[in-house]
């Protein structure tokens, strides 16, 4: 049986504009116009981090908390979408300025271990087990002045109490190598998935590869996803593109490397990802002249790039592709390839 893809989206790929030299071009839409053009434009599942889903969270009881995510869950499932996953957003509170799980005031420490574990609460109460962990801040701009080995120890820490509140609970965490801090402790696939051994149950601690984190570590995406497929640990990807090593793009899947997004798109035909109900997540920023009336343009462009190239990875002719590699003659297969994305 042939994959059928669900796509997932957030509410922060669809933004105003704003950019760090620069004030929004668009108009800031709330929630419920997002979530009304996210199915209407077909979109099966909705991506959130805590605080898309209840705005000043800090400011609220836990239990006023969980009340706002069963409404957002309801609203999501009327529109007839599920919730994908809950993200912790460790980067933005003062207590985050020197890192969440790895800063080095407790008091830091200890609210930012709160707040993953009130995540990992809103998760379950929007119908998922998935949290997504990007640990933002986890590294350092000045690397003597931390210790990676305990910043080890902190962030298992972390993890352990997620774990230990709700036994379905999973973390898959989303490596980036640099942005904004200047070195991350956990910057690749092989790291999260290595991390994931230094907790109190490895099985329920995976990853999510997004395409343009792993260009900028200079790896190759498909390399990361195939990597974690092979552990069973891919729980989900952030599709997206990234015009080598300069600040993290997110330009829409494709736009840079039509034959990285197809050996993307081959590894995961190849491997029946979204068999056990992963979604295909897409990262994708638009432009900043980008007008309100393509504010979706970008995330319905990169799902349609996805959906031809699965095309292509099935009509990709695998036995001549072998008997290619048989042979040795990579210069063939090479030009194969590139024909086949032509014609
Ligand atoms: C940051 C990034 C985030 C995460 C979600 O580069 O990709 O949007 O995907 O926290
Ligand atoms: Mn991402």
């Amino acid at each position: 049986m042939p994959n059928t893809y669900r796509f997932s989206i957030g509410p922060w790929n669809v933004s105003d504009g704003r950019d760090p030299y620069g004030p929004a071009t668009r108009p800031m839409k709330d929630l419920p116009w997002k979530l009304e053009r996210f199915a209407a434009a077909g979109f099966g599942a909705v991506m959130f981090h805590d605080d898309d889903v209840v705005p000043d969270l800090d400011e609220k009881r836990p239990q006023e908390v969980l009340a706002e995510a069963r409404a957002v869950r309801k609203a999501v499932e009327d529109a007839g979408m599920i919730v994908e996953m809950v993200a912790p957003r460790l980067w933005f509170h003062p207590h985050t300025n020197d890192g969440a799980f790895t800063s080095n005031d407790p008091a830091a420490r200890r609210y930012a271990i709160d707040r993953a574990v009130q995540a990992a609460d809103m998760a379950r109460e929007m119908g998922t087990t998935l949290c997504v962990w990007w640990l933002a801040r986890e590294g350092t701009y000045v690397r003597e002045a931390k210790r990676y080995e305990r910043a080890l120890d902190q962030m298992a820490e972390a993890a352990n109490a997620v774990l230990a509140s709700d036994p379905e609970i999973r973390i898959a965490i989303e490596p980036k190598p640099n942005e904004p801090v200047d070195v991350a402790y956990l910057p690749t696939i092989g790291h999260a998935l290595a991390f994931a051994h230094l907790t109190s149950d490895p099985r329920r601690v995976g990853a999510l590869v997004e395409s343009a984190h792993a260009v900028l570590a200079g790896l190759d995406p498909a390399d990361e996803m195939a990597f974690a497929l092979a552990q069973k640990k891919l729980w989900s990807v952030h599709l997206n593109d990234q015009n080598g090593l300069k600040f993290d793009q997110d330009k829409p899947f494709g736009s840079v490397s039509l034959r990285s997004a197809f050996d993307q798109v081959r590894v995961l035909e190849r491997n029946a990802y979204g068999s056990h109900g992963e979604c295909v997540a897409l990262d994708v920023h638009s432009f900043r002249p980008t007008s309100m009336d393509h504010a979706l343009d970008h995330l319905v462009n990169s799902r349609s790039t996805f959906l031809r190239l699965v095309e292509k990875s099935r009509a990709f002719d695998e036995a001549k592709a072998d008997a290619l590699i048989a042979a040795c003659d990579y210069q063939t297969l090479d030009q194969m390839v590139i024909e086949h994305l032509l014609g």
